[in-house]
Formats: C-alpha cells, structure tokens, sequence
C-alpha cells in the first residue's frame, strides 16, 4: 500500500493538492490505515496521474472528479492523440509512445524540444507553453532541468546561429522560461512540489544566486536554484545583472552560506572584468559565505581562471562547469 508521500512522488501532485481532490471532489478517497493514514492502491495513482495530465492540459477537476476510470482513460486518450499529431510524429511512433511513454524520454523530450522550435517560429506562446508542461509531467523535476530545459535553449542558440530561427523567437522563448522557471523556484521553495531529495537540516543553510552585474544569461542560476531547493536548501533568486555591493550586502543580511554567480563566457562581458568583479565579491564576503562560480568561464578562459587560482586569496573560491557537479557539490555542503 502507497502512502500519500510516495503518491505525491509518483504523480508530481502535492501532498496538499492530493488532500484538496480527496476532500473538495472525491476524485479519489483512498482507504486509511489503522491509524489513519492514507494508503492508495495502484489502481488509485494510475487514475491520478491520468487526472494531473488533463488538467495540465487545462481541463478543470471539478469537470472530471466524478468521471469512471474509463471515461477518463479514453479523454486522455483522446489528449495524446490530438497533440502527437501536433507535432507530426507518425502514427507507429505515436502508438509507441502511448504505449509506454516513460521508456524513452530523451526521445519525447527531442520531439516536444522540435516542436517548440516549429511553434517558435509563428510565435505560438500557448503551445509553447502546454509543450513545457508536458514536458514537466512526464518527468521529475530534475530530468525536466537537465534533459529538457538546458538542451532546449542549447538548441535554440544552435538554431539562431544557423538562422533558422531569428533573435526575436529566441527572446520570446527566454520569456516563457524566465517566467516559468520562476515559478518553479517559488513552487518548489514552498513545498508545493515533492521534494524526494529534501533534507529537513539543509534548511539552515541559505543560498543566494545571482549573474555579475552586466551578465544577462541567468537560466543556469535558475536551474541551480532548482536544484539546491529541491535539496532543502533556503534558495534567494537575485536574478541577473547585479552590482557586487548590493550581492555582498544581501548576503550579509541574509548570513548566506553559499553565493553563486552564475558567469557565461560572453563577447559583452570580458573575462578580466569577470575576474576583477568575482575576486572583490569574495573580498568583501563574510569569510564563513562561501563563493561558487557556475558557468562556462573556467573552461572558456582556462589560463586566465588558473592564473586567478593561483591568488593564495581566490584559492577558496568554487568554479562549477555543469549541472550534476553542482548537484554533487551540493551533497558535500
Ligand atoms: C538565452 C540566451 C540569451 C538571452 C538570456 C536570457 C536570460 N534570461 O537568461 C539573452 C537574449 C539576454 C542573451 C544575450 C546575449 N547573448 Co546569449 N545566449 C542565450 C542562449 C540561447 C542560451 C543560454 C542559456 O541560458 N543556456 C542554458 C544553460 C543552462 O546552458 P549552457 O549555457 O550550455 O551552460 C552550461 C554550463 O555553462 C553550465 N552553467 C551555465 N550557467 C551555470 C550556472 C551555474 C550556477 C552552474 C552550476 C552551471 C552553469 O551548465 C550548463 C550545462 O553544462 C545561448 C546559446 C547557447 N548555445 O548556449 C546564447 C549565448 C550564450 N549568448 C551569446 C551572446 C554572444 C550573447 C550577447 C552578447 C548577444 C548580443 N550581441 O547582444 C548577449 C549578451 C548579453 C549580456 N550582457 O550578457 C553567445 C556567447 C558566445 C560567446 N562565448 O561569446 C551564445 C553562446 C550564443 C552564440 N552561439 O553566439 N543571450
């Protein structure tokens, strides 16, 4: 028998949004143990996972609470279909998917990504946006991160380069994303999604993410954040662009743990002023805050970042080229 915690896992609906269906629709009321607790069947998560992706996909549960498992099998049926056709993959691959969609996700991360990039193009925002989505249940959330979100703006960037598409659809997808991996931070900091990394102790320890004042690129902050709140850390998005005093004052005030500057090697942003401005942030620091330097800049300018290292002052300092090695460093915390 499922607990209500393992069930919140596998259908990437909140513990409270599992209570709130029980008690406001009845779309499932599951049995209770002896002393109470809920314990679902497996018949009973199959039946709210049908009923999370229709209401991704925007129907609304007091519409299908009520519904039989049949009528509900058959409407999200009818959902897959009409958006595999969508995004054209033919009728043997689609029957594929339907039939076990989890077997593959690279491959159904690699058509929603080509799909966007088609949408993109007539500045379909809406579909753009329901592609994300499904993108995000399909998948945990760190696969969602890793395996979707950071190759999908890789490729946009390739496709951009390539003129294939042009800058005006790259910024209108950094909007949908900027918005939406907000509230992904904001969601996942207010426990309104699982958390199976979540460690209650981590808590005490506050993050705080930012770009150099003059660096725009601020996804891979965002993803970091992600990352460091779904491990229980007390994460502060600062966003992009910002002045060194204002971060060193913040972290101050919030007695961080931990700053991370996320730095993309970028023609705007020379690497000295890169360097001068991470070498005064970690000056003037508390000397508990630890520095971590997220980004490209340690691989872009690798002489220049060693030469920086050699400053017995900067040796604390942490540089991080890529996700899972920030997550592993996360662990060591
Ligand atoms: C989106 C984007 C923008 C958006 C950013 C919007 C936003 N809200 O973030 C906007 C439109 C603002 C922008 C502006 C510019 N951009 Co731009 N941008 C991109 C794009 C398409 C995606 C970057 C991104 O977020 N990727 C997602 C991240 C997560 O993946 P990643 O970059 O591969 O990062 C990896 C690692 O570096 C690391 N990582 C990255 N950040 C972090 C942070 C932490 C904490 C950690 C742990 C790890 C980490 O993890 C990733 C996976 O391994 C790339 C294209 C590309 N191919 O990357 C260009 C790109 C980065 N941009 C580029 C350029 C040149 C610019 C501009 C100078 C363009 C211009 N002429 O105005 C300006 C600079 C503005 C400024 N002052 O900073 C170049 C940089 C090339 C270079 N070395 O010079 C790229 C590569 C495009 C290109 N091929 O020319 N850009």
């Amino acid at each position: 028998m499922l607990t209500i915690k393992n069930v919140s896992k596998m259908t990437n609906l909140s513990e409270h949004t599992l209570r709130a269906w029980e008690k406001r629709y009845g779309a499932i009321i599951p049995d209770r143990s002896i002393g109470g607790r809920r314990s679902y069947t497996i018949e009973e998560v199959n039946r709210l996972k049908i009923l999370a992706n229709l209401t991704l996909n925007g129907l609304k549960i007091s519409q299908l609470a009520q519904l039989k498992n049949s009528e509900l099998e058959s409407l999200n049926i009818e959902f897959e279909k009409s958006f595999l056709k969508k995004q054209k993959i033919n009728n043997s691959e689609s029957k594929q998917l339907l039939e076990n969609k989890n077997s593959n996700p690279v491959l159904v991360f690699q058509d929603s990504i080509n799909f966007i990039l088609i949408q993109l193009k007539d500045y379909n925002i809406k579909d753009i946006l329901n592609s994300i989505q499904r993108a995000r249940w399909q998948s945990d959330i760190k696969e969602f991160l890793l395996n979707f979100i950071s190759p999908l703006l890789n490729q946009v960037g390739l496709a951009v380069e390539n003129g294939k598409i042009d800058i005006s659809h790259e910024h209108c997808l950094s909007a949908i994303l900027k918005y939406y991996l907000s509230d992904l931070i904001f969601q996942i900091s207010n426990s309104s999604i699982p958390r199976p990394e979540y460690i209650e102790t981590n808590k005490i320890s506050s993050f705080i993410f930012a770009t150099p004042e003059g660096d725009l690129h601020e996804f891979g902050i965002q993803i970091s954040a992600c990352l460091a709140s779904l491990k229980g850390y007390d994460v502060f998005f600062l966003g992009c662009n910002m002045p060194e005093k204002a971060l060193q004052a913040c972290s101050k005030s919030l007695k961080a743990k931990v700053v991370v500057l996320g730095c993309m090697a970028n023609s705007k942003m020379p690497p000295l002023k890169l360097f001068d401005y991470i070498k005064k942030c970690k000056k003037n620091l508390n000397p508990r805050t630890q520095l971590w330097v997220g980004g490209n800049l340690n691989l872009a300018y690798p002489r220049e970042t060693a030469i920086f290292l050699s400053d017995n002052e900067n040796k604390k300092i942490k540089f991080i080229s890529n996700f899972n090695e920030f997550d592993s460093t996360l662990n060591l915390l």
